[in-house]
Formats: C-alpha cells, structure tokens, sequence
C-alpha cells in the first residue's frame, strides 16, 4: 500500500448534474490520490436557498459516487461542519470552484485551499433556462 496517499475534499449540491461538475471533479482528483465528495443535503439547501433541488440528496448522491474518480461521499449536513469534515476526513486539499473565492480562506491552518476555475456558459440554472427556452 502507498503511504501519504494525498487526500481532496470537496463540497456541492450537484444538482442537475452537469458538465460544469464533472469538470471540477475531475481537476480536484487530478489534484491528489484519492476525492471525497460532500453533498449538501436536502435540509441544507432548504435553508440556505428556502427550496429544496430539484434532484433529491440520494440521486445527488448516487450520481457522483458513481463517478470513477471518486473515492467516496458524505451528506454535509451544515455549512458549520466543514471544518469537522476536513479533520474527519483527513484532507490535504479542499477544492472548490472559484465562485468561492476567499470564503474557505479560515481552513488554510487545516489544508491547502485551492479554488478552480468554473467552467464557463453552464450552470443548473442556465441549463433549466436552456430547457425553458427549448420546449
Ligand atoms: N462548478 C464549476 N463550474 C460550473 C458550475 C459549478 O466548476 N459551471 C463547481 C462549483 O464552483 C462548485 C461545484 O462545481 O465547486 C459544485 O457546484 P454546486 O453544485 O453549484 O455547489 P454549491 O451549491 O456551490 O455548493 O458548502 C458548499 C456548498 O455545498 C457548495
């Protein structure tokens, strides 16, 4: 077995999974040896957006454990759990999108932050308008 296996973590909704997502999945494993992959629960979303995804957390969830470089996954159950996550988890890297530049900056004492760039012209939201606008 390899020893000081690098570990990233990261966070989303994955909602409506696309090719925004896979992109950031797949740059924040390229990063490390192994990517674990906190999927904000239902409830979660319910507070923070006052609506619940349009996919629920199991389809979320099911989705991106699938994907072949993903190690494992959890339900981030509270945006407040973040640091228990990364010391549970033992990450060396928490990934995010660039969208949330700066707003992980207090865990650098825990790990690397990195922040990547978004893909561009796609989003849950302009893929539900791309729907709209077609049919
Ligand atoms: N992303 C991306 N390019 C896009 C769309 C999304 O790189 N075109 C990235 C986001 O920056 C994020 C990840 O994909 O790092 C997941 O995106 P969302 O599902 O929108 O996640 P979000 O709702 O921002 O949840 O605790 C933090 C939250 O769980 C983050």
């Amino acid at each position: 077995m390899q020893l000081n296996r690098k570990r990233v973590l990261t966070f989303g909704t994955f909602d409506l999974f696309h090719f925004g997502h896979l992109k950031l999945l797949e740059r924040a494993a390229k990063l490390g040896d192994e990517l674990f992959v906190g999927i904000s629960s239902d409830k979660l979303n319910f507070l923070k957006k006052n609506r619940f995804p349009i996919m629920n957390e199991y389809e979320r969830a099911h989705i991106v454990a699938s994907l072949k470089f993903v190690n494992s996954i959890f339900l981030e159950e509270s945006l407040d759990l973040k640091k228990t996550y990364l010391l549970r988890y033992e990450a060396d890297i928490l990934v995010m999108g660039d969208d949330w530049t700066g707003k992980f900056d207090e865990f650098k004492e825990l790990c690397e932050v990195v922040y990547l760039p978004r893909t561009r012209d796609i989003s849950t939201s302009e893929l539900l308008q791309r729907i709209k606008n077609d049919f």
